[in-house]
């Protein structure tokens, strides 16, 4: 009996404070109408998003699919690039954190060095959504959810196609990769899924492997030093279809045909990667969604309002060969 009132008093003292906490909350909202996102009283969200830049087909879509489902869900959208600079993605989190926007969402270029940023937002109380790339912060307090793809999934997927096609090879399978930005999680991840599936054939291996930092220009001319280092190249392992594409011009150049003489497997199915596919050019694409903006709205909303929401989100996604890219590409968004 004893413990019960106790426990009631105990309750009763929480409701009065929760009460006194709330009315105190509106009071404040109603008195400014001036200040940062945070303390406006129309009830509008504002999310502050730093974006890692524009470096490629993959991004551009998901860019887009960020600032249309803002405007749809009628949440103010304040937007940053990046350049592929961790620097400016922690000066662009902290104006976020002077601004008193409602929450944060980030695409953290390098998955490494995000602490001392991630506290600051929590101790202004801003909640912090990791989107599409997540951090090695051993405190997952520091953020909210991580909404993403699976990218050791991706790598893993990209390998299995290749030891079933090779199955029956006798010799040695000469594979070279082009890496993502160096310290990006799906570069890590991608790498790491990729090289795990092939070692299942000790005859596949992988004899150079270089950043190419996920655009065009690097996988062209990373490609073009693997061609002059290597005489024999059977397979091109590329961590996204922009540096495959960039590739495509370095074989060509070098008299070799791609998609024939050189085996090429890439990650996203952006357009131009699945036409390459389409064409033959390419062998087979780890599709990756960059589609992420309504799914990262409606947690925006959610945490807002104080709900609990997974800690992890996984993207969908799927493969795709020369076939199925033709039929797919018709109804293909991005
Ligand atoms: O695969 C690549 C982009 O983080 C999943 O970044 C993203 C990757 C994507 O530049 O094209």
């Amino acid at each position: 009996m004893g413990k019960m009132r106790t426990q009631s008093v105990r309750w009763r003292a929480a409701a009065v404070l929760a009460s006194v906490l709330l009315v105190g909350g509106v009071a404040a909202c109603g008195n400014s109408d001036t200040g940062g996102g945070g303390s406006k009283d129309d009830g509008k969200i504002t999310m502050g998003f730093s974006q890692v830049g524009a470096e490629s087909g993959w991004r551009t879509a998901n860019t887009t699919s960020i600032k249309e489902s803002a405007t749809a869900a009628g949440i103010e959208l304040k937007f940053d690039d990046a350049q592929q600079k961790q620097e400016n993605q922690i000066k662009a989190i902290r104006n976020y954190i002077q601004q008193k926007v409602d929450v944060i969402a980030f695409s953290p270029v390098v998955e490494s060095g995000w602490d001392t940023v991630l506290k600051e937002a929590k101790d202004a109380g801003i909640p912090v959504i990791l989107t599409d790339r997540s951090v090695d912060s051993a405190d997952k307090s520091l953020y909210k959810t991580f909404l993403g793809s699976d990218f050791v999934k991706e790598g893993r997927l990209a390998g299995e196609w290749l030891v079933e096609q090779k199955k029956t090879a006798s010799g040695p399978v000469n594979i070279v990769e082009l890496q993502g930005n160096t310290g990006a999680a799906p570069a890590n991840d991608r790498k790491k899924g990729f090289g795990e599936a092939i070692a299942a054939n000790p005859n596949l291996k992988i004899i150079a492997s270089q950043p190419g930092d996920f655009t065009r220009a690097g996988g062209k001319q990373v490609m073009e030093q693997f061609l002059k280092a290597n005489k024999q190249i059977d397979v091109l392992f590329a961590h996204n279809d922009d540096m495959g594409l960039g590739a495509l011009e370095a074989i060509t150049a070098a008299g070799k045909v791609p998609g024939k003489d050189i085996t090429i497997i890439t990650v996203d199915a952006v357009k131009d990667g699945m036409q390459a596919l389409a064409d033959g050019k390419f062998n087979f694409i780890a599709e990756c969604s960059p589609l992420l903006g309504p799914q990262l709205m409606d947690l925006a909303k959610k945490v807002k309002a104080g709900e609990t929401v997974p800690a992890r989100i996984e993207t969908e996604e799927t493969t795709f060969t020369t076939e199925q890219a033709k039929e797919a590409l018709p109804n293909r968004k991005y």
